[in-house]
């Protein structure tokens, strides 16, 4: 059979399985990357595996989400992970150094190879040909540790771009136009891979915004081939001896084929609170807007902060805005310095961040009550830009920068002729926010702030399980919605006790208190349940609550990989009907969960409230029913010999 892309470097990377759809197989990661918010629990958990040295290529620790430091809890968080970072021999970038999707992919993506981010967004690095794929903090740190990654093969979707874009239209509009197309869960269980004759027409940093948002499509990942546009890229950030070339076979066969073509995308929009709630600009022009903020993973490249600076040039943000820019990297925002587009910016009324997350996590620019904020980001689930009542629309840059100066949602394809970027011929490089490991010392102490509290660990599984159902959530409930993320919360990403009083925020106030009376339970989830980011603590905070099942009509991919390395068994229905018979409250018995576990059975489940039988099943591999049956992936691991 022909291969494509994605085949051809699982196939490089390979370490054992059979590279047969829905296998379990592992394979080697070449490097890793974490941020701040997950990196704290990531590096506790290295710390636990008590290794002597790292088995990746490269690894990266960034700081980029929590630099708010309203109090002295990142600041430790970030020293910590500095330390662990000297003592392991691992690249640590600094806070103001930008962005760790933006930076990777500037400075360390490989094409060919395999990189493993603790965080949803990192399968950016496939804009340049690399196999980048998001998971939880223990599987990053496992890959350090031991050097693999263990996954299901995925099944291969092959999105065949044709034509060219219009005017005005841009990569952004391209991914909401394919996640209008496909929905949310469009992409679960699959691997995106980009081709066709519109990809020539597509820079790396194009393309990374369409790897980026395959997050939200529910995708392992997404990758575009490796070809002249790749090489270019690399020349151009100074390092074109990282090119490699790995190409899909001609006539390669895949899963699933789609065919968009691009001269028919015009600017979209995804509306609240979705990112797949998808109108084109046309349609909702004239909503009046309050906030405008241009930046994240998604949309911080140079060319989207020069169209955005060129769109603004002589003009005036309207009264009643307040655009945000926030610059993916240091590098960017230097050349934004030096080229006189941040004096534009700052002339036009803008407001200037340092380059990181910023308000995309809700760190800081919650905009005001009831306000309609229009953002260049990826995610518009409620109450994450820290306003439960705000609106969040997701557009493209010139979008928002037309809208920033209209002071109402406007179709730039009305605002004149479209800006056109030169992409410069050499990038700057700021090196002095990274500290290289020559730079340090193994033997550097770590060192742990008052904030960093042990991390939970569950205990083997029960012969049986009884308790009561804490909560019965709908659709597409995301991590956002079970452990919630901003400001006032960030600061605890390293202190699980004080999160645990948010979990499930924004669904009810009261979750752990139900939970400490119930002394832990059940929750009922409805269709892709986990929906989100990469982060555990989705998983750690409803185990340290004492949660033993989560039961749902289906799950995403990370948070269910969280739930299975946290010892949380996460079952589907077999009859998704059974899930409108069941209420809070209702007691749950599960007799036989380890033998029927063991024998990879049908798990019958009684609603003894009810009366009733409910069967749902575990999908997994075999070494996922070892980890549930061990109480998570640490003490599976200590079971075995690695
Ligand atoms: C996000 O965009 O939701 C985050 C914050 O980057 C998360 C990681 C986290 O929760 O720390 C992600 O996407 O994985
Ligand atoms: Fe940071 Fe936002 Fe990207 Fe998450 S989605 S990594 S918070 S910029």
């Amino acid at each position: 059979m022909k291969k494509n892309l994605v085949m051809k470097i699982l196939e490089k990377n390979l370490l054992s399985g059979k590279l047969v759809d829905g296998n379990e197989i592992s394979i080697k990661v070449n490097q890793t990357l974490t941020q701040d918010s997950t990196g704290t629990m990531v590096y506790l958990q290295l710390e636990a595996m008590d290794i002597a040295k790292l088995q990746t290529d490269l690894s990266v620790a960034y700081i980029d989400h929590n630099t708010l430091q309203a109090g002295f809890e990142n600041a430790d968080d970030h020293e910590f992970i500095k330390t662990v970072a000297a003592k392991y021999g691992i690249i640590y970038s600094k806070p103001g150094n930008g962005i760790c999707h933006q930076l990777h992919l500037e400075r360390f993506a490989k094409p060919g190879g395999v990189l493993l981010g603790s965080d949803s967004h990192t399968p950016t690095c496939g804009g340049l040909g690399m196999l980048s794929i998001g998971a939880g903090g223990l599987d990053v740190a496992v890959a350090m540790a031991k050097g693999y990654y263990y996954l299901k093969v995925p099944k291969v979707l092959k999105i065949e771009l044709t034509g060219q874009l219009q005017p005005w239209v841009s990569a952004k509009d391209v991914i909401l136009f394919i996640l209008g197309k496909l929905s949310v869960k469009g992409g679960v269980g699959y691997i995106l891979e980009y081709t066709g004759e519109g990809i020539k027409h597509l820079s790396v940093t194009d393309r990374a915004t369409i790897t980026n948002m395959g997050a939200e499509l529910g995708a392992t990942t997404s990758i575009f081939p490796i070809d002249e546009i790749t090489k270019d890229f690399l020349i151009r950030q100074h390092r074109e001896i990282d090119f490699y070339d790995i190409q899909a076979d001609s006539d390669a066969s895949y899963d699933k084929e789609v065919v968009i073509n691009l001269s028919d995308i015009r600017p979209m929009a995804a509306l609240p609170h979705s990112p797949d709630n998808i109108a084109s600009i046309e349609s909702i022009s004239g909503i009046k807007v309050d906030q405008v903020a241009i930046g994240s993973c998604t949309n911080a490249s140079y060319t989207d902060l020069m169209k955005a600076a060129t769109i603004l040039k002589g003009k005036k943000i309207h009264k009643d805005v307040s655009l945000i820019i926030s610059p993916g990297s240091s590098s960017i925002l230097k050349m934004l310095s030096d080229n006189g587009a941040l004096g534009d910016l700052i002339e036009a009324g803008a407001r200037i961040l340092e380059a990181s997350c910023g308000p995309c996590i809700g760190m800081g620019q919650a905009p005001k009550s009831n306000a309609v904020s229009l953002r260049t980001f990826n995610r518009n689930f409620k109450g994450r830009c820290g306003t439960d009542n705000a609106s969040v629309y997701l557009v493209s840059p010139e979008t928002a920068a037309v809208s920033a100066i209209k002071g109402y949602l406007s179709d730039p394809v009305t605002f004149g002729d479209e800006v056109s970027i030169t992409i410069p011929e050499k990038y700057h490089v700021s090196n002095n926010y990274f500290i290289y490991p020559k730079e340090t010392d193994e033997n550097t102490p770590i060192v742990m702030g008052p904030n960093i509290k042990p991390f939970p660990v569950n205990s083997a599984l029960k012969s049986s399980l009884r308790g009561k159902v804490l909560l019965k959530a709908l659709d597409n409930v995301t991590t956002d919605d079970i452990m919630p993320s901003h400001a006032g919360l960030l600061p605890y990403r390293s202190n699980i006790p004080e999160l645990s009083k948010y979990c499930f925020g924004t669904l009810t106030d009261n979750f752990h208190v139900v939970a400490k009376e119930h002394q832990g339970g059940f929750v009922i989830g409805g269709e892709n349940y986990g929906q989100g980011s990469s982060r555990e603590h989705a998983a750690l905070v409803p185990l340290y609550l004492g949660v033993k099942a989560i039961i749902a009509k289906s799950f995403a991919r990370i948070h269910k990989a969280n739930l299975i390395n946290a010892g949380i068994l996460p079952f589907t229905f077999i009859d998704k009907d059974d899930y409108s018979f069941i209420d809070p409250l209702d007691e749950f018995s599960i007799p036989h969960i380890m033998e029927e576990l063991i024998k990879n059975e049908e798990i019958s489940l009684y609603n003894i409230t009810k009366s009733v039988l409910i069967k749902v099943k575990f999908e997994g591999s075999s070494r996922d029913r070892q980890i549930l049956m061990a109480g998570g992936y640490l003490n599976y691991a200590k079971g075995i010999t690695l």
